[in-house]
């Protein structure tokens, strides 16, 4: 996706707000802890606990504050904004490290085909909204595929979706077979002429095998009609359910593996230093954040917009 300044600034913006909640809690107490004295070894062990507080994870929060640690140990350590451009910096390197989203700007094949996936409630079929929306305001043509025929009222909720954005939405009855689904949305994405197909599946924890099984499958179908399908396979991650989300994207790369994650409900939590803890432990990319339920509060994440966001100074 191509981002331009202003929307650069549009981007930073929702940022600002939607990480407000992680900002109070871990820049805020920064702020306190570092403002107006210079930095002790006390002060760098109580930064660390806010780390992990801010789930960053035990061994990222240690990692990030070796250099700091170093610098202080060398007397070169001596501001706030030392402590927050070194924090920043670290942050950044560990974000960027994640392997590239694939482009898909690029993608020659229609329709291209993303699957949704994550446990209940995770936010997919909300996301699966959103981002529909994204691509027919730039122009696509989306079909929606509601291979959750599992939890009552799922469909529904799609097909609201699908007319709240203005994208055909392809389902059978409650109870069918998922795969069944897929299989004819996409024969009706190829009849449409979509650029798109975006695959709702219904929830499912990873530790259960028959219905990762059942994830298999829709592959399987899918790539029997086109053979380099589904382009991306998609875990969609509650950003407030914290280190959890690690388990749970080991176990379904496992099963399909993902070539992304989107994190929902950034918005709402105070951790969002789960973010930076997912991209090291997993090197998988972060492609789009939930800052919020509105069809517009899905949006890309671009590394260096999340960092001036969550140390951003009101
Ligand atoms: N605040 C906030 N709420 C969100 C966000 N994304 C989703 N939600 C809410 O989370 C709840 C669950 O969202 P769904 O999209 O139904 O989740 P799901 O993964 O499809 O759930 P199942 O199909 O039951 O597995 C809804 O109330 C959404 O409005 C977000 O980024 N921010
Ligand atoms: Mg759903």
């Amino acid at each position: 996706m191509f981002i331009n300044d202003s929307s650069r600034r549009g981007l930073f913006g929702r940022f600002v707000a939607g990480l407000a909640r992680t900002r109070q809690g871990l820049v805020g107490q920064i702020e306190r802890l570092f403002g107006s004295n210079t930095p002790s070894v006390e002060d760098l062990e109580t930064l660390e606990e806010l780390l992990i507080a801010a789930d960053f994870g035990p061994a990222l929060a240690q990692q990030l504050m070796t250099p700091l640690r170093d610098r202080l140990g060398r007397r070169d350590l001596s501001s706030l904004d030392q402590v927050e451009a070194a924090l920043k910096q670290g942050i950044l390197t560990v974000l960027n490290g994640t392997a590239h989203p694939p482009s898909s700007e690029n993608h020659q094949t229609r329709p291209k085909i993303l699957l949704f996936l994550g446990i209940n409630g995770s936010g997919k079929t909300t996301t699966i909204g959103k981002f529909a929306n994204r691509l027919i305001n730039e122009g696509g043509l989306v079909v929606l595929a509601g291979a959750d025929t599992f939890r009552a009222a799922a469909i529904e909720q799609l097909q609201l979706w699908g007319r709240r954005v203005g994208a055909d939405v392809i389902c059978h009855q409650a109870g069918a077979d998922p795969s069944a689904v897929v299989f004819d949305a996409v024969q009706a994405a190829c009849s449409r002429g979509a650029s798109h197909l975006l695959i709702d599946t219904a929830g499912r924890l990873h530790t259960k095998r028959n219905l990762m099984e059942e994830l298999k499958k829709i592959q399987r179908v899918v790539s029997r009609q086109i053979p380099d399908a589904p382009h991306e396979r998609i875990l969609v991650l509650d950003g407030t359910s914290g280190l959890n989300a690690l388990v749970q994207a080991r176990h379904f790369h496992e099963a399909v593996g993902l070539t992304g994650l989107i994190l929902t409900k950034l918005d709402g939590t105070a951790k969002g230093g789960v973010v930076v803890a997912i991209a090291d432990q997993l090197k998988l990319p972060i492609t789009y954040v939930g800052l919020g339920e509105g069809v517009d509060d899905l949006q890309p994440f671009v590394p260096e917009t999340f960092t001036d966001a969550l140390f951003a100074r009101s």
